[in-house]
C-alpha cells in the first residue's frame, strides 16, 4: 500500500507512534509518505520505502496565525495525487482529522477517493479536543473518517463521553520495537551516574503539566530517605524550570539529573531500576511500555489507560493521582533486592504482548478493510 502519514513530528507520543508505525510498515514492504512540518524525531533511518514531504507554511504580515491547516491540506492533496496514495493515516485529531477531511474532498475533484484513518492519542481528546473552540470540528471530523482507532479502551470511552461521536472506534494499543528496546549492557553508563549501589529511577516525558513531574521528585525524596538512589529526568518542556527549582528547594539536586531530550532512551532504560509515570491523565503511556521492554518495572498513577498497561502488583504498581506516599512505598517494595527481579521479568514479559509483530498487523488489517470498504460506519 502507499500510505500518507500525518503527525506532529516533535517529542510526543503521538508523533513517536506514527513514526514507528511508518518505519514498521515500510519494513513490511509498504511505501510510506510522511507529511509533516519537520522531519519526525524518530525518523532516523534510510529506507527505500520511506519518503518525507515537508509542509511549508508561509508567514505574511496580514496573518496573526500561520495557516498551517491550508498548507497541510495542499501538501496532502499533492502527495496523494503525485505519489498515488491509497489512504491517509492521520494521528492526533486536532487539526489533522479535519484537514484530512478537507484534503479528501479536494481530491474528489481529481477523481480520487483517498480514505482517511484517524488515530486518537489522548490529549487531542481529553484536553485539547473537548475545548469549545474545537469540539464541533473534532466530532465532525472523527465521524467523517473512514476508520477511527484509539490507543486504549479508556480513550475510546473518553471519546464517546466527551464528543457526540457515533463512529465505531477500534482500540489498537501502542507498540514497541523489541529489537531496539531491550536491556543492553550499559554498566559504564551506570558507573558514570552513580558511585556505588544507588538505585536508578527514571522519568521520561515532555514535561507538560499533565505529567505531574513534581510528584516524581516528591516521591523520590521519600525513597531517597530510605535507600541510596539517583533520579534521571529525561525530556524537556514547560514544567522543567519549576522542577529544577523544586529540586533546589528540596535540597536533592545532587541526586537528580535533568538530561533533557534524548534520542537513545533505550540506553538510559538499560540502567534503570524503576520508571515513574504519575500523570494526571495518560491515555496509554508509551514511555512506560518502552521502559518495561528494557526490564524496568513501573510505578504509575491509575489515570486513564495506564492500568491497561501496568499490571498492578505484577509489572509494577498503580495508585491514586498525587499519592506520592503510596508511590514511594511501592517503589521501595519493587526495589527491594528480593523483589526486583520478579517485577523486572514480569515487566519485560508483559511488554512482549505489545510487540510490533502483534500490533502493526492490526493496522494493516484495518487499512485493508477500509480499502475494501468493508468497515462499519454510521456515515
Ligand atoms: O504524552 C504526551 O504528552 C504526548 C502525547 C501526544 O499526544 O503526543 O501522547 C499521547 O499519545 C501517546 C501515543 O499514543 C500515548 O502513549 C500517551 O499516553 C498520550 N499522552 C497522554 O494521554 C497524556
Amino acid at each position: 500500500m502507499n500510505i500518507g502519514i500525518v503527525c506532529y513530528p516533535t517529542y510526543g507520543g503521538s508523533g513517536v507512534v506514527a513514526t514507528e508505525l511508518g518505519k514498521a510498515l515500510a519494513a513490511r514492504g509498504h511505501k510510506i509518505h510522511f507529511i509533516t512540518y519537520n522531519r519526525p524525531i524518530r525518523l532516523d533511518l534510510f529506507s527505500e520505502n520511506i519518503f518525507y514531504h515537508e509542509v511549508r507554511t508561509k508567514d505574511y504580515p496580514l496573518f496573526d496565525f500561520v495557516p498551517y491547516e491550508s498548507a497541510l491540506a495542499s501538501t496532502m492533496v499533492d502527495v496523494a495525487r503525485y505519489h498515488d496514495l491509497d489512504l491517509f493515516h492521520v494521528h492526533y485529531a486536532v487539526p489533522h482529522a479535519s484537514v484530512a477531511f478537507l484534503a479528501k474532498q479536494i481530491l474528489k475533484d481529481y477523481d480520487r477517493d483517498v480514505p482517511v484513518v484517524t488515530t486518537l492519542h489522548g490529549t487531542d481528546i481529553t484536553l485539547v479536543g473537548k475545548n469549545n473552540s474545537y469540539e464541533p470540528v473534532v466530532s465532525f471530523s472523527i465521524d467523517r473518517s473512514d476508520a477511527v482507532t484509539a490507543v486504549s479502551e479508556f480513550l475510546k470511552k473518553a471519546t464517546y463521553d466527551n464528543f457526540s461521536v457515533k463512529h465505531d472506534i477500534q482500540v489498537i494499543y501502542n507498540f514497541v520495537d523489541l529489537e531496539r528496546f531491550r536491556r543492553q549492557d550499559k554498566d559504564h553508563f551506570r558507573k558514570m551516574l552513580t558511585s556505588g549501589g544507588e538505585k536508578i529511577i527514571i522519568h521520561t516525558s515532555n514535561f507538560r503539566k499533565v505529567k505531574r513531574v513534581q510528584d516524581v521528585m516528591r516521591a523520590f525524596v521519600r525513597i531517597r530517605e530510605q535507600i541510596p538512589a539517583r533520579l534521571l529526568m529525561v525530556g524537556d518542556g514547560p514544567e522543567r524550570h519549576g522542577a529544577e527549582e523544586l529540586c533546589r528547594e528540596l535540597g536533592t539536586c545532587q541526586d537528580i539529573y535533568f538530561l533533557g531530550n534524548q534520542n537513545m532512551v533505550e540506553e538510559i532504560y538499560s540502567i534503570g531500576d524503576l520508571f515513574m509515570l504519575p500523570s494526571e491523565n495518560e491515555s496509554f503511556g508509551l514511555a512506560a511500555l518502552e521502559a518495561m521492554a528494557c526490564g524496568v518495572p513501573v510505578v504509575a498513577s491509575n489515570a486513564g489507560g495506564l492500568p491497561e498497561l501496568v499490571v498492578d502488583g505484577v509489572t509494577g504498581y498503580t495508585s491514586a493521582i498525587g499519592d506520592v506516599e503510596a508511590m514511594a512505598r511501592q517503589a521501595l517494595e519493587i526495589l527491594a533486592p528480593e523483589n526486583w527481579t520478579r517485577f523486572s521479568e514480569a515487566a519485560f514479559s508483559h511488554a512482549q504482548d505489545f510487540a510490533i509483530s502483534e500490533i502493526v498487523p492490526q493496522y494493516e488489517t484495518l487499512y485493508q478493510q477500509v480499502l475494501n470498504k468493508s468497515f462499519t460506519s454510521v456515515v
